[in-house]
């Protein structure tokens, strides 16, 4: 076999360097960042994006070492799934190829859909850290704001480590966190002043849940928003199941505010 075609070789240590050194470059300008997206499901990607796309530093906590979040389980393990007018357009502009199944209706392999959403995301210029859970929030309280978030490493949660993780500024955080709404559900228990109290998402009704979804999602209190399956939990919308451009359109709902709130502020 000809040399050029093997790999060159590499010191072990060159591996280690450049991988510390790049990271940690990369966590001193994420600790002060813009925007912190939690979860990179469909509302996470699709907010974060368009967020990135605006000019904002923009970076996403993904508690697994992967995206997506609900999309790749389709529907029921069938690998599609369903998005209705006008959140194609969001499909669309990301390179989806879609299958119209009735007026309006369109059918999309779900594998295709979070890799497309994760390709934009990042081409925006998002940068996304996987293994990462934000379990807690900064705030301040006069007048109250919340200031950032606070994250570990997934793993050390897992094994049950006692680490005390580290916060990164961010003048606006969003939870996409689905059902769970976990960075809400933090701020209801652990910001005082905040008056928060989670109703509970009620069962499916595909349609009017895409549309609470949507309607209710933005901001919560300042420095804080919602977008996705969160908004259900929070306000008490009916699911929908796996049927997703109300995620599509809640995402592109929260950047849109969070951008507008951005540019009026320092
Ligand atoms: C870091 C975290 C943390 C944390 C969770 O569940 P998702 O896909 O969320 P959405 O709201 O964008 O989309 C919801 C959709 O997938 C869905 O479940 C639907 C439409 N259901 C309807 C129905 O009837 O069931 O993604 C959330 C992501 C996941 O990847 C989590 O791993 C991640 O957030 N995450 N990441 N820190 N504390 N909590």
């Amino acid at each position: 076999m000809e040399l050029r075609e093997l790999p060159r070789e590499v010191d072990e240590v060159t591996i280690t360097r450049a991988i510390v050194r790049s990271a940690a470059e990369d966590w001193i300008k994420i600790a002060d960042s813009d925007v912190a997206v939690v979860g990179a499901g469909p509302s996470g990607l699709t907010a974060a994006r368009y967020i990135a796309e605006a000019g904002f530093r923009t970076v996403v906590f993904e508690r697994k070492l992967s995206y997506g979040g609900g999309i790749g389980g389709g529907g029921m393990l069938w690998h599609k799934v369903v998005v209705s007018q006008p959140a194609d357009e969001i499909l669309r502009e990301v390179g989806c190829r879609l299958e119209e199944a009735a007026d309006g209706v369109y059918v999309v392999d779900a594998a295709e859909m979070l890799a497309r959403l994760a390709t934009a995301a990042i081409d925006a210029g998002v940068k996304v850290i996987f293994g990462v859970t934000v379990e807690d929030l900064m705030y301040r309280p006069s007048p109250l704001k919340v200031t950032g978030v606070v994250v570990q490493w997934s793993a050390v949660n897992l094994a049950g480590l006692h680490v005390d993780p580290v916060a990164v500024r961010a003048r606006a955080v969003i939870d996409c966190t689905g059902h769970d709404a976990e960075v809400l559900r933090v701020a209801s228990k652990k910001i005082p002043g905040l008056s928060l109290e989670l109703v509970g998402e009620r069962s499916m009704n595909a349609s009017s849940g895409e549309r609470f979804v949507v309607e209710r999602t933005g901001e919560v209190c300042p420095g804080l928003y919602t977008a996705g399956m969160a908004v259900c939990s929070l306000y008490g919308g009916p699911r929908m199941g796996p049927i997703f451009g109300g995620m599509l359109l809640s995402g592109r709902k929260v950047a849109r505010e969070v951008v507008r709130r951005l540019n009026t502020t320092q």
